[in-house]
């Protein structure tokens, strides 16, 4: 089972406003972005991690989404390319902070493009997206930087969603909370599933930290279908967020 001991994070910038969004549900307010934020920053330390914040930055309206900029384990750490033109360049920030934890950084390069929010990680097992951002070329780089770790990779085509994890989170002990188009999956059908009803497909972005599942609030038959299978749960109002497509896991960089 996976540990984590730290978490980097990135302040959410003014220009917020201008994030990447196909929400539909109107601009965010930075105020209260900055208010869920920290909330959020102090759920991820009640589940023991130490937490550092990265300053915000206030060329990329999406920089809050750090996840999006790396792929960590304990013996790799690789630097993402973001597909969406506008989060270019996001990463060296993320580079640059995590270049204090791990000697050495890989980094998938042009023509591939990776997001984080497109990676997840079941024991020796990772499994990427190929969806709008992450390229079959990401992925293929991700692949053999991660083999030659002892990793195993899986591409899983996505149909609809934004990135893999907007429709799944892996909860350790072979559980997976999956929604819409990852119910029945033939790649993931070696995982126990905890399946999300539609209307609550937002909470599939939840996040297992150190045996404590943050679940976003608002979202009750989730949370309780995770409290059902045995798990602690941790409920973060993230509705700012949710305005760009924004997730719990999105939020932070966990290693
Ligand atoms: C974007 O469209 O890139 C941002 N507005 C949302 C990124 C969400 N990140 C994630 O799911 N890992």
């Amino acid at each position: 089972m996976a540990v984590f001991s730290s978490a980097l994070v990135r302040l959410p910038c003014r220009n917020l406003v201008h994030g990447v969004s196909t929400a539909g549900l109107g601009a965010p307010d930075h105020e209260r972005a900055l208010g869920q934020h920290a909330a959020y920053v102090q759920a991820l330390r009640s589940c023991g991690l130490e937490v550092r914040l990265l300053e915000a930055d206030e060329a990329h309206p999406d920089s809050v989404f750090i996840e999006d900029t790396a792929i960590l384990s304990e013996k790799a750490a690789v630097v993402a390319r973001p597909g969406a033109p506008s989060r270019l360049g996001e990463e060296a920030a993320a580079a640059e902070a995590l270049r204090t934890h791990y000697p050495l950084l890989d980094a998938i390069t042009a023509p591939g493009t990776l997001e984080g929010g497109d990676v997840f990680r079941a024991g020796d097992r990772f499994f990427v997206g190929i969806s709008g951002r992450t390229n079959p070329e990401g992925a293929r780089q991700l692949a053999v930087i991660l083999q030659r770790h002892g990793y195993s990779v899986t591409p899983v085509p996505l149909r609809r969603v934004l990135h893999l994890k907007t429709g799944v989170a892996y909860l350790e002990n072979n559980r997976l909370l999956a929604c819409g188009e990852f119910l029945g999956h033939p790649l993931l059908s070696s995982f126990e599933i905890i399946p999300v009803p539609v209307e609550e497909s937002y909470a599939a972005n939840s996040l297992w930290v150190n045996g404590r599942v943050l679940v976003p609030s608002g979202f009750p038959q989730t949370r309780e279908a995770i409290e059902k299978a045995g798990y602690k749960t941790v409920p973060v109002d993230v509705s700012e967020f949710r305005k760009l497509d924004g997730g719990l896991s999105c939020l932070s960089l966990r290693f």
